[in-house]
This record gives structure tokens, C-alpha cells and sequence, in this order.
């Protein structure tokens, strides 16, 4: 493959500083020359400009830094674009998950049955009527379906990027309310931790590919939002929640990923060194690129 790295050294989607270092935390722990190794070709873009904080803009409690996430987003979405149009394969590095906003604009003006695979504690359902937080990284999902604010739904003009039916969010379990109606509502498929615990991650991957396939999609995006995991496996992250996916199950749902042939981008999103230990949580999320890049064992 030809991989374009593009990271996005951004905090604005939340509240706790450090994750803006998710990008630098990746790289050191050897992303280029872990796909390099699998025999990738792989082109680092450095990291897309985001401003400082602009001062004097409108507080909105319930969209907070929402003029800066609009830019951030719409230069990702450039950018996205952009390697598209090169044929290549972007590979997007957070920052905060509100940068999903950026590449699922980027990529929903090429592909227009798009999967998304979305792989987090959380659901990302929120709308600014619903949100508990105010913070935009609880928002991107719902944003992508067409949504939420205006200007966040209209990022390169093309509403919605991506179907509801065609997005499958893996091991949520911490959902709120609003989040749960949009769920119902949309026919959003979802495997929760029960669903993981139940199944097997076996059984939820192979479901969730096959329904896919199922819809006719035309490319597949998986959005990785490090919580997703076990803050055993991944303290590194601004919003741990307890009983997520292991380690091993991660793997194996890469590995399944990359088995189907069906993945043409993929982000690593919440990243935060100063949250972690000894930049483990950069170093597993190194790791899963491996297994969803197709290093073998043996
Ligand atoms: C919560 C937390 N649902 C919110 N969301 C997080 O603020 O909207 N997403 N942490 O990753
Ligand atoms: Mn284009
Ligand atoms: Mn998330
Ligand atoms: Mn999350």
C-alpha cells in the first residue's frame, strides 16, 4: 500500500490538554517504520496547521471551541482529500476524536456507500441538544450522519458524508441518553461490551464484515478511538471507562480487518502522553497498526 500519514496535533474537542501530542506520541513509538517493515510505502505529511486558541470568539456551552474545531476539520478534510485523489491510503492520527469530522468529510466526497467501523467506549452520537459535556469529540458520529451544527454538517459541502445504516460502532458502554434515541432512531448497529463478552470479538467481527459487504459498501473507514480498549491496556486517554475490549481482542479484530480487504482508511484517535505511562497507550495503538497493516507472525 501507499500510506499517507497525516496527523492532526489537536485538543479542541475536549477538555483535557495533552491529547494535541497524540501525533508526536505515535510517531515516537515507530508508526513509519512499523509499516515500512510490513513493506508499505509509506509517506509521512507532518501534521496540518491548527491555530492557537482565537480569543474574543462566542462561548457556546454547548459547541465549545467550536470555531476552531470548524478550521481544524475543514484542513483535515483538504488533506484527506487530498491523498484520495493520490491514490493513497490515509492513515490520520489524533488529536482528539473530533477530528473524525475532518476525515470522514474528506472521504465522503469519494466514496458514497461508505462502512464505518467504530471502534470506542462511547457512541459520538451527541448533537449540541443532547451533549452533557459541550465537548465536540462527543459529537463527530452524529455530525457524519448530518446531524448537529450547521457549520460542522457542512464541512466540503457534501451532507451527509456517510449513511447511518452503513455505520457499526464496536464496544460502547457508555452511552447517554440522547445518544441511545439517535441509535434506535438512525438504525445504527451496534456491539456493545455485552454484545463482545457474548459473541466473541470472532463473531462480532464476522457479523459486522459480513453486513457490510451485505450493504455493497464501497470502501470501509475504520475511526479507532483508543478508549475503546481497557485503560489496562490503554490509561493513555481522557476518558477511560472500565470493562472494555482487550488487548488480544483488539488484534484479532484488526487482523480480521485486514483479512477482509475491505479497509481503504483508517484514523487512531485520544492519544494523550501526558495521561500515560511510559507512552504505552501510543505504543499499542503502533502495535494494532501492525496487525491492521498485515504483519504476520510466521
Ligand atoms: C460523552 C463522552 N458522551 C460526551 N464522550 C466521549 O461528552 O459527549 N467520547 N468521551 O469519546
Ligand atoms: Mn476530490
Ligand atoms: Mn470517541
Ligand atoms: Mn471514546
Amino acid at each position: 500500500l501507499n500510506v499517507s500519514i497525516i496527523g492532526v496535533p489537536t485538543d479542541y474537542g475536549q477538555t483535557r490538554r495533552g491529547v494535541d501530542m497524540g501525533p508526536s506520541a505515535i510517531r515516537y513509538a515507530g508508526v513509519v517504520e512499523r509499516l515500512e517493515a510490513i513493506g508499505h510505502v509509506v509517506h509521512d505529511q507532518g501534521d496540518i496547521r491548527v491555530s492557537q486558541k482565537q480569543e474574543g470568539t462566542i462561548v457556546d456551552k454547548q459547541l465549545l471551541n467550536l470555531e476552531e474545531v470548524i478550521d481544524v476539520s475543514t484542513s483535515l478534510a483538504n488533506r484527506v482529500n487530498e491523498a484520495i485523489e493520490q491514490k493513497a491510503f490515509p492513515l490520520v492520527l489524533g488529536g482528539d476524536h473530533s477530528i473524525a469530522i475532518g476525515t470522514l468529510a474528506g472521504l465522503g466526497e469519494h466514496f458514497k456507500n461508505l462502512g464505518v467501523i467504530w471502534f470506542d467506549a462511547h457512541a459520538d452520537l451527541n448533537t449540541p441538544e443532547t451533549t452533557p459535556s459541550g465537548n465536540i469529540h462527543g459529537m463527530p458520529l452524529a455530525v457524519s450522519i448530518g446531524l448537529g451544527h450547521e457549520r460542522l454538517v457542512k464541512i466540503r459541502n457534501n451532507v451527509p458524508k456517510i449513511k447511518p445504516e452503513n455505520v457499526i460502532i464496536i464496544g460502547a458502554r457508555s452511552v447517554d441518553p440522547g445518544e441511545r434515541e439517535l441509535i434506535s432512531q438512525q438504525g445504527i448497529k451496534v456491539y456493545t461490551m455485552h454484545e463482545v463478552d457474548r459473541l466473541g470479538m470472532t463473531r462480532v467481527m464476522e457479523d459486522a464484515l459480513a453486513y457490510l459487504r451485505e450493504r455493497d459498501v464501497d470502501g470501509l473507514h475504520l475511526s479507532l478511538d483508543l478508549d475503546g480498549l481497557d485503560p489496562l491496556y490503554t490509561p493513555g486517554v481522557g476518558t477511560p471507562v472500565p470493562g472494555g475490549i482487550t488487548y488480544r481482542e483488539s488484534h484479532l479484530a484488526m487482523e480480521m480487518l485486514q483479512e477482509s480487504g475491505m479497509l481503504t482508511s483508517a484514523e487512531f484517535v485520544e492519544v494523550n502522553p501526558i495521561l500515560d505511562e511510559k507512552n504505552r497507550t501510543a505504543d499499542v495503538a503502533v502495535a494494532l497498526m501492525g496487525s491492521l497493516f498485515g504483519e504476520t507472525l510466521v
